[in-house]
């Protein structure tokens, strides 16, 4: 069976529990608290799998992979149906863009060590940190309402009707945007993705308050 390093919070393993869920593979969740005993992301045992010490980890059978875009590309690869990218070259490079807006310039940011970073080298008070995360947050997200309503090919999800990669990046960014008190009402178009996608079990199984290790 499948084995997911995951954390309830992790936003990152977030999106690989939805495009778990999304494909129907059954999986075993292994806690790994991102706070207890120092960051249990940073004991040996873990970095043996992912020298990054960041979950997600999926194993599948000899193959330890990191990374949550490459992880669920790697799923789509090894079971296409449902399929979670468009058909088409150009819808297939918009999701990405969409997915990579989230991953790569909102979320690295705004990660755990970025901010203890901030705490506790540079001396960050808590006030600045959350207006530091806000920022980043709403660049982002300002980028993606309008990435989502001029393009026609915005649906029900993010790419037409069916769910898609970037949905499952915009999801459990949305959680945190909700969790750090972002103000979502300059965003109507990623809420009401946001809604239509917390209406479908998949998503639901993925939350973070439907976790094992939930707190
Ligand atoms: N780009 C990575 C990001 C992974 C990541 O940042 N994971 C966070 C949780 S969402 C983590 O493990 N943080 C631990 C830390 O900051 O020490 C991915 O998409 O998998």
């Amino acid at each position: 069976m499948l084995k997911l390093y995951t954390y309830f919070r992790s936003s990152a393993s977030y999106r690989v529990r939805i495009a778990l869920n999304l494909k129907g593979l059954a999986y075993e969740a292994v806690p790994v608290h991102l706070l207890r005993d120092g960051g249990q992301q940073h004991a040996a045992a873990f970095t043996a799998l992912n020298p990054t010490a960041l979950v997600p980890v999926l194993i599948d059978g000899a193959a330890t992979l990191s990374q949550s875009l490459a992880i669920i590309e790697y799923l789509e690869e090894t079971h296409p149906e449902p399929a979670v990218l468009p058909k088409d070259a150009a819808g297939r490079a918009r999701v990405r863009a969409l997915a990579q807006t989230i991953a790569c310039e909102v979320h690295p940011l705004d990660n755990l060590r970025v901010l203890r970073y901030l705490e506790l080298q540079l001396g960050v008070d808590a006030d600045a940190r959350k207006v530091w995360y806000r920022h980043w947050v709403e660049l982002g997200f300002a980028a993606i309402e309008r990435m989502l309503v001029e393009d026609a090919r915005t649906g029900r999800f993010c790419h037409g009707d069916t769910p898609t990669l970037a949905d499952c990046c915009l999801v459990p960014q949305l959680f945190n945007a909700e969790r750090f008190g972002v103000p979502l009402e300059p965003y109507p178009t990623i809420r009401r993705i946001g809604e239509a996608c917390g209406g479908l079990d998949p998503f639901r199984r993925a939350a973070p308050q439907a976790q094992p290790d939930a707190e």
